[in-house]
């Protein structure tokens, strides 16, 4: 997916799939929750990753699109779990700076949730640093504390990576912190890793927040981070992202 006017088509044409990947404990690999990820189906029927149209995540008009879309689509799968019967907790959904240039992101959400007749409260949502970096930061720490004053949960996606994580810890109230896989790649290897991970995860339970660590992919990495107190993870080792129909079957075993 090379150009934002190509993302633009498949989403009018309603190519945009919502893959969705676990986030587990660690100790029992029971999933507590899920991270959707937009896919685009491209028109020779193959299944492209966020990563090929981040492009699109920049453009106004098209992230405000893609979003609306996404939101829409977790708002009817997680109806479709509730009905099913299927115990999970939460479902997070990645935003961009673009999202908070929205005087009424609020409506936005609220409508989808509400359509489906879904509570807010099964909704996090994933910031990371990058949608600070535009305009006057305490509009967008105002926003994201009106949000979860609606009932949502908030994440620090990427956490540990950008220039001011920890003063973000201060400007506005997180639930959770995801540990970037950049940690969790040198984890085995690398002392420091293993420090910095550590201090993270005790920054982040003496909050009271809950950590997940992300792309996690051996099970060496996930006992690691088991002795370092971590108790969440997310990666390859436990699932790769996949559809609704496909989280469905997990769900059902795993719940
Ligand atoms: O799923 P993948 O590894 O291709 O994701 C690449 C990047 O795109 C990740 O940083 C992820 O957070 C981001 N991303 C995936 N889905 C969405 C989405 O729906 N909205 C936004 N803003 N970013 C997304
Ligand atoms: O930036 P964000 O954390 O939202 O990015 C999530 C992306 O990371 C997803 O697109 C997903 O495909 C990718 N991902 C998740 N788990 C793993 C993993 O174990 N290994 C690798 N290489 N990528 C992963
Ligand atoms: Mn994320
Ligand atoms: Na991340």
């Amino acid at each position: 997916i090379e150009t934002i006017r190509e993302v633009a088509l498949a989403l009018t044409e309603n190519r945009l799939v919502t893959y969705y990947q676990p986030i587990v404990r660690l100790d029992t690999e029971q999933i507590v929750g899920l991270e959707a990820l937009a896919r685009l189906r491209t028109k020779d029927g193959r299944i492209a990753s966020a990563g090929e149209f981040a492009d699109a995540f920049t453009d106004p008009h098209v992230a405000d699109r893609l979003t609306r879309q996404m939101l829409s689509q977790v708002a009817a799968d997680i109806r479709a779990w509730l009905d099913d019967g299927i115990p999970f907790q939460h479902v997070g959904v990645n935003l961009a700076m673009s999202d908070f240039r929205h005087r009424n992101l609020d409506q936005i959400i609220c409508a989808a949730f509400d359509a489906e007749q879904v509570s807010l409260q099964h909704l996090v949502l994933e910031v990371t640093e990058t949608v600070f970096m535009d305009g006057p930061n305490h509009d967008v720490a105002r926003a994201v504390t009106h949000l979860r004053d609606k009932g949502m949960l908030v994440a620090l996606d990427d956490f540990g990576t950008g220039f001011a994580s920890l003063t973000h810890l201060l400007s506005f109230p997180v639930d959770i912190i995801k540990i970037d896989k950049s940690f969790i790649d040198r984890l085995l290897t690398d002392a420091p890793s293993r420090v910095i991970v550590e201090a993270l995860v005790d920054i982040s339970e003496k909050l009271g927040m809950r950590t997940v660590a992300e792309g996690i992919e051996c099970v060496a990495q996930a006992e690691r981070l088991s002795e370092l107190g971590c108790r969440l993870g997310q990666g390859f080792h436990f699932a790769r992202p996949a559809d609704a129909a496909h989280m469905t079957t997990l769900l059902k075993q795993r719940a």
